[in-house]
Protein backbone atom coordinates (compact mmCIF):
# COMPACT_ATOMS: atom_id res chain seq x y z
CA UNK A 1 0.00 0.00 0.00
CA UNK A 2 1.69 3.31 -1.15
CA UNK A 3 1.14 6.23 1.52
CA UNK A 4 2.48 9.17 -0.53
CA UNK A 5 2.65 12.61 0.94
CA UNK A 6 2.47 15.59 -1.36
CA UNK A 7 4.65 18.64 0.30
CA UNK A 8 5.32 22.04 -0.32
CA UNK A 9 4.33 25.70 0.25
CA UNK A 10 0.90 27.23 -1.06
CA UNK A 11 0.98 27.26 -4.79
CA UNK A 12 4.09 24.41 -5.17
CA UNK A 13 2.01 22.41 -7.35
CA UNK A 14 1.05 19.86 -5.08
CA UNK A 15 -2.70 19.93 -6.39
CA UNK A 16 -1.36 19.75 -9.87
CA UNK A 17 1.02 17.28 -9.64
CA UNK A 18 -1.56 14.90 -7.07
CA UNK A 19 -3.86 14.52 -10.07
CA UNK A 20 -1.41 12.97 -12.95
CA UNK A 21 -0.19 11.01 -9.67
CA UNK A 22 -3.64 9.52 -8.90
CA UNK A 23 -4.17 8.54 -12.32
CA UNK A 24 -0.38 6.73 -12.83
CA UNK A 25 -0.36 4.71 -9.95
CA UNK A 26 -4.39 4.55 -9.04
CA UNK A 27 -4.42 6.18 -5.84
CA UNK A 28 -7.28 7.58 -3.58
CA UNK A 29 -6.82 11.41 -3.50
CA UNK A 30 -7.14 13.35 -0.10
CA UNK A 31 -6.82 17.10 -0.27
CA UNK A 32 -7.93 19.04 2.65
CA UNK A 33 -7.67 21.99 1.14
CA UNK A 34 -10.72 20.50 -1.39
CA UNK A 35 -12.42 18.79 1.50
CA UNK A 36 -12.05 22.36 3.32
CA UNK A 37 -13.49 24.46 0.04
CA UNK A 38 -16.40 21.54 -0.34
CA UNK A 39 -17.50 22.23 3.03
CA UNK A 40 -17.67 26.42 2.38
CA UNK A 41 -19.55 25.86 -0.64
CA UNK A 42 -22.24 23.73 1.38
CA UNK A 43 -22.43 26.11 3.84
CA UNK A 44 -22.08 23.33 6.54
CA UNK A 45 -20.81 24.58 10.11
CA UNK A 46 -17.02 22.81 9.22
CA UNK A 47 -17.08 24.64 6.26
CA UNK A 48 -17.85 27.91 8.11
CA UNK A 49 -15.60 27.23 10.72
CA UNK A 50 -13.14 26.80 7.78
CA UNK A 51 -13.53 29.87 5.86
CA UNK A 52 -12.66 31.92 8.68
CA UNK A 53 -9.14 30.67 8.88
CA UNK A 54 -8.65 30.59 5.30
CA UNK A 55 -9.96 33.96 4.51
CA UNK A 56 -6.97 35.19 6.53
CA UNK A 57 -4.46 32.81 5.17
CA UNK A 58 -3.93 30.99 8.54
CA UNK A 59 -4.29 27.14 9.27
CA UNK A 60 -7.43 24.76 10.03
CA UNK A 61 -7.16 24.09 14.09
CA UNK A 62 -5.45 20.57 14.18
CA UNK A 63 -7.75 18.82 16.15
CA UNK A 64 -10.53 19.67 13.39
CA UNK A 65 -8.61 18.61 10.60
CA UNK A 66 -7.30 15.51 12.12
CA UNK A 67 -10.94 14.54 12.85
CA UNK A 68 -11.99 15.26 9.36
CA UNK A 69 -8.75 13.66 7.77
CA UNK A 70 -10.47 10.09 10.05
CA UNK A 71 -13.87 10.36 8.44
CA UNK A 72 -12.44 11.13 5.02
CA UNK A 73 -9.32 7.97 5.33
CA UNK A 74 -11.77 5.34 6.50
CA UNK A 75 -14.00 6.13 3.57
CA UNK A 76 -10.79 5.41 0.55
CA UNK A 77 -10.28 1.83 0.97
CA UNK A 78 -10.68 0.22 -2.62
CA UNK A 79 -7.50 1.65 -4.34
CA UNK A 80 -3.63 0.88 -4.73
CA UNK A 81 -2.77 3.75 -2.12
CA UNK A 82 -3.53 7.14 -1.33
CA UNK A 83 -1.74 10.85 -1.90
CA UNK A 84 -2.05 13.18 1.12
CA UNK A 85 -2.35 16.07 -0.69
CA UNK A 86 -2.19 19.71 1.78
CA UNK A 87 -1.81 17.11 4.80
CA UNK A 88 -0.07 17.09 7.23
CA UNK A 89 0.72 20.90 7.44
CA UNK A 90 1.86 20.89 11.13
CA UNK A 91 3.91 18.41 13.26
CA UNK A 92 0.74 17.18 15.22
CA UNK A 93 -1.02 16.34 12.08
CA UNK A 94 2.22 14.56 10.98
CA UNK A 95 2.34 12.30 14.03
CA UNK A 96 -1.63 11.70 13.87
CA UNK A 97 -0.88 10.55 10.50
CA UNK A 98 1.82 8.39 11.64
CA UNK A 99 -1.11 6.79 14.60
CA UNK A 100 -3.42 6.58 12.01
CA UNK A 101 -1.50 4.96 9.71
CA UNK A 102 -0.30 2.32 12.83
CA UNK A 103 -3.11 1.33 13.36
CA UNK A 104 -3.65 -0.43 9.98
CA UNK A 105 -0.29 -1.40 9.95
CA UNK A 106 0.87 0.68 7.33
CA UNK A 107 3.02 3.98 7.48
CA UNK A 108 4.47 6.67 4.95
CA UNK A 109 5.88 5.44 2.24
CA UNK A 110 7.37 8.68 1.10
CA UNK A 111 7.70 12.69 1.39
CA UNK A 112 7.66 14.05 -1.99
CA UNK A 113 8.41 17.92 -1.52
CA UNK A 114 8.64 20.20 -4.02
CA UNK A 115 11.17 23.47 -3.83
CA UNK A 116 9.98 26.69 -5.27
CA UNK A 117 10.86 29.93 -4.33
CA UNK A 118 8.58 32.47 -2.60
CA UNK A 119 8.79 34.91 -5.78
CA UNK A 120 8.11 31.96 -8.05
CA UNK A 121 4.81 30.80 -5.25
CA UNK A 122 3.34 34.45 -5.14
CA UNK A 123 3.52 35.04 -9.14
CA UNK A 124 1.50 31.30 -9.65
CA UNK A 125 -0.79 32.17 -6.85
CA UNK A 126 -1.41 35.69 -7.88
CA UNK A 127 -2.10 34.21 -11.57
CA UNK A 128 -4.46 31.21 -10.03
CA UNK A 129 -6.99 33.87 -8.26
CA UNK A 130 -9.05 31.89 -5.64
CA UNK A 131 -10.42 33.92 -3.10
CA UNK A 132 -7.38 33.37 -0.52
CA UNK A 133 -5.29 34.26 -3.88
CA UNK A 134 -4.86 37.93 -2.76
CA UNK A 135 -1.35 39.47 -2.13
CA UNK A 136 -2.15 40.05 1.83
CA UNK A 137 -3.25 36.57 2.58
CA UNK A 138 -0.43 34.87 0.61
CA UNK A 139 2.00 36.78 2.71
CA UNK A 140 0.57 35.31 5.74
CA UNK A 141 0.05 31.54 4.17
CA UNK A 142 4.09 31.90 3.21
CA UNK A 143 4.83 32.92 6.88
CA UNK A 144 2.84 30.03 8.64
CA UNK A 145 4.18 27.52 6.40
CA UNK A 146 7.87 28.53 7.20
CA UNK A 147 6.64 29.01 10.94
CA UNK A 148 4.05 26.00 11.05
CA UNK A 149 4.50 23.14 8.13
CA UNK A 150 8.20 23.41 7.44
CA UNK A 151 9.50 22.03 10.73
CA UNK A 152 7.97 18.91 9.49
CA UNK A 153 10.24 18.71 6.98
CA UNK A 154 13.04 17.78 9.06
CA UNK A 155 10.57 15.34 11.10
CA UNK A 156 10.06 13.10 7.53
CA UNK A 157 14.22 14.26 6.74
CA UNK A 158 14.85 12.40 9.99
CA UNK A 159 12.81 9.44 9.30
CA UNK A 160 14.51 9.51 5.81
CA UNK A 161 11.54 9.32 4.09
CA UNK A 162 11.85 13.13 2.52
CA UNK A 163 12.59 13.15 -1.79
CA UNK A 164 13.14 17.07 -2.47
CA UNK A 165 12.06 18.00 -6.48
CA UNK A 166 12.72 20.86 -7.61
CA UNK A 167 9.24 22.29 -8.65
CA UNK A 168 9.64 24.70 -11.41
CA UNK A 169 9.63 23.84 -14.79
CA UNK A 170 6.94 22.28 -17.08
CA UNK A 171 4.23 20.14 -15.29
CA UNK A 172 5.54 17.15 -17.05
CA UNK A 173 9.10 17.64 -16.35
CA UNK A 174 8.40 17.80 -12.42
CA UNK A 175 6.02 14.75 -13.04
CA UNK A 176 9.14 12.79 -14.27
CA UNK A 177 11.03 13.47 -11.62
CA UNK A 178 8.56 12.53 -8.74
CA UNK A 179 7.49 9.53 -10.67
CA UNK A 180 11.58 8.52 -10.08
CA UNK A 181 10.82 8.87 -6.74
CA UNK A 182 8.08 7.10 -6.05
CA UNK A 183 9.01 4.06 -8.03
CA UNK A 184 12.33 3.25 -6.06
CA UNK A 185 9.44 2.91 -2.95
CA UNK A 186 7.13 0.71 -5.00
P1 LIG B 1 -4.54 23.97 -0.35
O1 LIG B 1 -5.83 23.70 -1.01
O2 LIG B 1 -3.77 22.78 0.12
O3 LIG B 1 -3.77 24.80 -1.47
P2 LIG B 1 -2.35 25.39 -1.79
O4 LIG B 1 -1.30 24.89 -0.84
O5 LIG B 1 -2.61 26.84 -1.82
O6 LIG B 1 -1.99 24.99 -3.30
P3 LIG B 1 -1.19 23.84 -4.10
O7 LIG B 1 0.22 23.62 -3.67
O8 LIG B 1 -2.07 22.61 -4.15
O9 LIG B 1 -1.05 24.53 -5.54
P4 LIG B 1 -1.57 24.15 -6.99
O10 LIG B 1 -1.13 22.82 -7.47
O11 LIG B 1 -3.05 24.42 -7.02
O12 LIG B 1 -4.77 24.92 0.93
C1 LIG B 1 -5.65 26.03 0.99
C2 LIG B 1 -5.94 26.47 2.45
O13 LIG B 1 -6.75 25.46 3.14
C3 LIG B 1 -4.72 26.66 3.38
O14 LIG B 1 -4.16 27.96 3.26
C4 LIG B 1 -5.34 26.41 4.79
O15 LIG B 1 -6.01 27.54 5.30
C5 LIG B 1 -6.39 25.33 4.54
N1 LIG B 1 -5.85 23.98 4.79
C6 LIG B 1 -5.69 23.00 3.84
N2 LIG B 1 -5.15 21.89 4.40
C7 LIG B 1 -4.95 22.17 5.72
C8 LIG B 1 -4.40 21.45 6.81
N3 LIG B 1 -3.92 20.19 6.65
N4 LIG B 1 -4.34 22.03 8.04
C9 LIG B 1 -4.82 23.27 8.22
N5 LIG B 1 -5.35 24.03 7.24
C10 LIG B 1 -5.42 23.49 5.98
O16 LIG B 1 -0.79 25.22 -7.87
C11 LIG B 1 -0.98 26.61 -7.74
C12 LIG B 1 -0.96 27.29 -9.09
O17 LIG B 1 0.30 27.10 -9.74
C13 LIG B 1 -2.03 26.74 -10.05
O18 LIG B 1 -2.63 27.83 -10.70
C14 LIG B 1 -1.24 25.87 -11.02
O19 LIG B 1 -1.80 25.84 -12.31
C15 LIG B 1 0.13 26.57 -11.05
N6 LIG B 1 1.23 25.63 -11.30
C16 LIG B 1 1.35 24.36 -10.82
N7 LIG B 1 2.49 23.79 -11.25
C17 LIG B 1 3.13 24.74 -12.03
C18 LIG B 1 4.37 24.76 -12.77
N8 LIG B 1 5.18 23.70 -12.81
N9 LIG B 1 4.72 25.91 -13.41
C19 LIG B 1 3.88 27.00 -13.38
N10 LIG B 1 2.69 27.02 -12.71
C20 LIG B 1 2.33 25.92 -12.05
Amino acid sequence: MLNLVIFGAPGSGKGTQSEKLIEKYNLAHISTGDVLREEIKKGSDLGKLAKQYIDKGQLVPDEVIIGMLADVLESKKDKAGVIFDGFPRTLAQGAALDKMLKEKKQEVSVVVCLDVDDEELVKRLLQRGRTDDNLETIKSRLEVYKNQTSPLMDYYEKAGKIAHIKGVGSVDEIFAKISEAVDKVQ
